[in-house]
């Protein structure tokens, strides 16, 4: 677990619902239309951390760098990625309706490069176009972008090239508005969803194919994504953005949703439709709320099949070598190689590998339901909440442990 992410929470539980202290968020207070306070939280950004800023004459100054990083989507699976400031998405940056910001961008990237502001309205010189608002940011060469921030919703940075795209340059840009949203959410959460194409034995992601075998929320695949977690009866927001060559239609399990925004800001309230599946197209941003009534460890996934694999474990099929494995086809019937099309399906668990306290109480063996573009939205007993984050007080800092082995095949 990074600091970063452990200070949110430790802050956070100080803190309740409220504001993330670190972040200045907007602390609006005031009474919002059915008499309850109108408020905003900051978001959560799951296993990713946020872009800190300093105020320099009144604006708030971010640093910002491309570069190359690594990024271990599943325990044993390392990719050589480019990102932003040591992490791939970048940094999730947040600011207020009204604000003006700077952001000192560096290049530290092989090529040429520059940053798109994705939604934004702003001068056409500060919007990224490599070539037609600005030159291309050469190797080594730094820009600096300032702008004024006239909207508010979910939106996106991300380089204005698509094979860089495709390498991982993408973050979550979050502007809170002046007027609070009504309902207030008591959890706000932000996920960016990618796809890769890592061929066997190699580490770098092909930008070029047309289909996937690795999906990732904020950087990581099931189950090693860290689960949201919501005390049973709060309000929760997910905000979903999409900068890749698929389409994902996201599907949460045991609640019902409203899309309340999209890339373009806020839905007025009689536009919205019930709904537990939301398509998040290329270039597009939804979020998706609702009232967590009822505990349970629930799925938010992708529901394209493929994109609920790992590496297209699941689809083992008669063209996979591991048909020859007999160890690998534990739980099937003793004549399986008889039949036609078998295996289809495999049942692998991991627990112990993305043991964290985020998945304490999880039902043994919960790693063989998740892969691919999966997490969880653990709707919890106040008294669980609670321990979860007593446990999180002494938990090792990821990365303390040391590789996990990769044995990911469940032989019991
Ligand atoms: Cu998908």
């Amino acid at each position: 677990m990074s600091r970063n992410r452990r200070d949110f929470f430790a802050r956070a539980a100080s803190l309740g619902a409220g504001l993330f202290a670190g972040t200045k968020a907007r602390a609006d207070q005031h009474e919002g239309h059915a008499g309850q306070p109108a408020r905003t939280v900051p978001v959560e950004t799951p296993d990713l951390p946020k872009l800190p800023y300093k105020l320099v004459d009144g604006v708030k100054e971010f640093h910002l760098a491309a570069e190359v990083v690594r990024r271990e989507i599943v325990p044993g699976k390392v990719l050589d990625v480019w990102g932003y400031n040591g992490t791939m998405p970048g940094p999730t940056i947040e600011a207020n309706q009204g604000d003006r910001v700077r952001f000192v961008f560096e290049n530290r990237l092989p090529e040429r490069t520059s940053i798109h502001w994705h939604g934004l309205e702003v001068p056409m010189e500060m919007d990224g176009v490599p070539g037609l608002g600005m030159d291309p940011i050469p190797p080594a060469g730094k820009f600096t972008y300032e702008f004024t921030l006239t909207q508010h919703g979910t939106f996106f940075y991300h380089a204005h090239a698509p094979m860089q795209e495709m390498m991982g340059q993408i973050g979550l840009l979050v502007i809170y508005p002046k007027t609070p949203y009504h309902p207030a959410v008591d959890r706000d959460f932000g996920l960016i969803l990618q796809e890769w194409m890592v061929l066997p034995n190699n580490s770098v992601p092909n930008s070029m194919a047309m289909d996937y075998n690795w999906l990732t929320l904020n950087g990581k695949s099931g189950p090693a994504c860290t689960p949201m977690l919501v005390k049973q009866g709060e309000r929760v927001r997910i905000r979903m953005v999409n900068l890749g060559m698929d389409h994902h239609p996201m599907h949460l399990h045991g609640n019902t949703f409203y899309v309340t925004g999209t890339e373009g800001g806020r839905v007025p309230e009689a536009c919205w439709t019930p709904q537990n599946t939301v398509l998040v197209g290329v270039a597009q941003a939804r979020d998706v709320e609702f009232d967590a009534r009822y505990t349970g460890d629930w799925m938010l996934h992708c529901h394209l099949p493929h994109h609920m694999m790992n590496e297209m474990m699941s689809a083992a099929g008669p063209i996979s070598p591991l048909v020859a494995n007999d160890h690998h086809l534990h739980g099937s019937a003793p004549d399986a190689k008889q039949v036609p099309g078998f295996p289809q399906d495999m049942w692998m668990t991991m627990d112990e590998q993305v043991d964290k306290p985020e998945n304490h109480g999880l039902r043994p063996g919960w790693t063989g339901a998740m892969m691919g573009m999966m997490t969880l939205v653990r709707v919890l007993k106040p008294e669980m909440y609670d321990r979860i984050m007593e446990l999180k007080k002494t938990a090792p800092k990821e990365g303390s442990r040391g590789p996990a082995p990769m044995h990911k095949h469940d032989h019991k």
